[in-house]
């Protein structure tokens, strides 16, 4: 099991995956100077020069590092996972991959233009009532229909290996990919359908209004799963990766693929829980999707629990003690855990917030305020990021032919932790100007001078100054990025992926039971939003030249 080479991604599919991380890390790159621009503007100590807009910035870097950086690390992630563990992409795959690759980026520059020029100043949900340029709906298109053929190709990969191997369960890392493409197809439909149907026509003119509440409703039924979009890979890493590198077992295969069914079911019926104070959507359906947003917290702690039984399991076979004696054990040298540990350590306290949001009550406490954005830089900007930077600290240098130098390694893990620390800051002033009402998505020259603005100063500072050192953790990512891209020492780098335990109880076949899965999924969506959706297209509002698009 030595022989690395044997369990390499083959080289054409490593070009396909390198050149998704290339338009990720330029996006990363963007993104974050964007970031680093806002929290100084909010301080109201620092002016944007050339009449830049602050939303214009805002937006900038929601759409960069939110929507590209994650849509372009992920499938290259994904693609190199299934090429590793089920077997090379065929050739037509790998060309259908290519095409959905350049048809992300002609629509992801195409969207940074409008954005750029000031025509789409509309943060990175888009929806309506703000308009953008025609061309940035038509730009955000190719993106999404880009995906779907790198989706298509994936999938198409796995198909072949349930042919080729009848009855035989697929790999963990392939089937986890398929359960993530799948929800991802299922989930764009919605914002697929919202931007063809509504907002295009819209910024075309050819419409004058549109129903805001449904558009909302598309978007949210698309905003949740995307959510878990970006979460699933993270959690690839945990449940595969991590216990190769720690060199042990994967904690239980079959209870990973359960987690990840999991998600798929009851992603998509919960987009109600971002429109809780929306009037227009009766109470008894938003009730219905908070409950099922509670069961999609269950695969959260079946993963939770699994990792910490992949520590101690680890830390007894080194000799630890007590009931926290593993922690000791752990090899707090190595990035490629530390890295994705800080992470998961983060989502602890991430989690938990998730579940304030979702719970009725405390939601009209948040919903709206800066508390909001304190909660997703932490589950996607700390847990999720950081996991996709402890994954590219093993995965460029193997789809390039180099290795981690030791130096490298050492600079990974002070990267985490500034990030640590930097996030701390941003995200716990966030939470706490959250709580004390301290609204999302405004700039100081937004409040004036009101007395209301003095009050948020010392968190905007706080904020600033973690956003700051954020800013030298994304430089020192990009150093390593480039070292292993292309100078780090040739050589060969494992690609981990852990092994079940020979003594482990068979997996279940059903899990690969597509049509009761898929099934399961449509009716859960079609419960939760067919009467909601009929409700609204009953009552929805005239436009101003009587014209009732739906
Ligand atoms: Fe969220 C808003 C609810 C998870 C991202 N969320 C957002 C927005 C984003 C986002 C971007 O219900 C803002 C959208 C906008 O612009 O308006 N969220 C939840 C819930 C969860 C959750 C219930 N969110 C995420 C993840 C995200 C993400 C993951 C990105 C990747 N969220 C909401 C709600 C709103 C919302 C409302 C709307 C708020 C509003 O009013 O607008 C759950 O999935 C969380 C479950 C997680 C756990 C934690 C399990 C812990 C694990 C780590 C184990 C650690 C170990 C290490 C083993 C239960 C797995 C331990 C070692 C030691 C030594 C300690
Ligand atoms: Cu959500």
């Amino acid at each position: 099991m030595t022989n690395v080479s044997a369990f390499k991604v083959d080289a054409r599919d490593a070009k396909l995956a390198m050149a998704h991380f290339y338009v990720a890390f330029i996006a990363l790159a963007l993104g974050g100077l964007a970031g680093l621009l806002q929290v100084l503007v909010r301080t109201g100590k620092v002016e944007l020069p050339f009449g830049i807009q602050y939303y214009q910035v805002l937006t900038v870097h929601g759409v960069l590092l939110g929507l590209i950086l994650t849509t372009f690390f992920i499938l290259g992630f994904q693609f190199a996972a299934v090429s590793r563990t089920t077997a090379a992409l065929t050739n037509g795959a790998r060309r259908v991959g290519w095409l959905g690759f350049w048809l992300m980026t002609i629509g992801t520059a195409m969207a940074a233009t409008m954005v750029l020029l000031n025509e789409a100043t509309v943060l990175f949900t888009f929806y309506a009532p703000l308009q953008a340029h025609p061309i940035f709906y038509i730009g955000l298109t190719l993106v999404v229909v880009g995906s779907w053929f790198a989706c298509g190709s994936m999938i198409s990969n796995y198909v072949k290996f349930r042919k080729q191997n009848p009855g035989k369960i697929s790999p963990l890392l392939t089937f986890m990919v398929v359960v993530n493409s799948v929800l991802w197809i299922v989930a764009t439909l919605g914002v697929a359908t919202t931007v063809l149907f509504q907002m295009l026509p819209w910024s075309l003119g050819l419409v004058d209004s549109i129903d805001v509440l449904i558009s909302r409703t598309l978007f949210w039924y698309f905003g949740h799963p995307l959510v878990y979009f970006w979460l699933l890979p993270a959690y690839m890493c945990w449940y595969v990766v991590i216990p190769k590198i720690l060199g042990t077992k994967i904690f239980s295969d079959s209870l990973a693929r359960m987690s990840f069914i999991l998600f798929l079911i009851f992603s998509v019926p919960v987009g109600f829980h971002h429109q809780l104070t929306e009037p227009g959507i009766d109470p008894a359906w938003k009730f219905l999707q908070v409950i099922l947003t509670f069961l999609v917290v269950v695969p959260s702690l079946m993963t939770a629990f699994s990792m910490f039984g992949t520590f101690e399991t680890y830390g007894r076979s080194q000799g630890s003690r007590g009931l926290f004696g593993w922690i000791k054990k752990l090899p707090w040298g190595d990035a490629h855990f530390v890295v994705p540990f800080i992470g998961m350590v983060a989502f602890i306290p991430a989690g938990a917030g998730g579940m304030v949001n979702a719970s009725n009550q405390l939601n009209q406490v948040v919903h709206n305020t800066i508390w909001v954005t304190g909660h997703f830089h932490l589950t996607l900007a700390t847990s999720v990021v950081l996991t996709f930077f402890g994954i590219s600290y093993w995965l460029v240098p193997h789809l390039t032919g180099r290795v981690l130098t030791k130096k490298m390694n050492q600079l990974a893990i002070v990267q985490a932790i500034i990030w640590a620390i930097g996030m701390g800051f941003m995200s716990g002033a966030m939470h706490i100007a959250g709580l004390l009402g301290a609204p999302r998505r405004s700039s100081y020259s937004t409040y004036g001078d009101s007395s209301q603005a003095l009050d948020w100063i010392p968190y905007q500072f706080m904020q600033a100054i973690g956003g700051t050192i954020l800013s030298i953790g994304i430089i020192l990512v990009l150093i390593i990025f480039i070292n292993l891209a292309f100078f780090a020492p040739k050589g060969e780098q494992e690609f981990p992926v852990g092994e079940s335990d020979e003594n482990a109880s068979p997996i279940p076949v059903a899990f690969e039971n597509w049509k009761l899965w898929l099934g399961i999924t449509f009716v859960l969506i079609l419960f939760a939003y067919t009467i909601p959706f009929v409700d609204m297209i009953q009552n929805a509002p005239v436009g101003s030249k009587g014209y009732k698009f739906w």
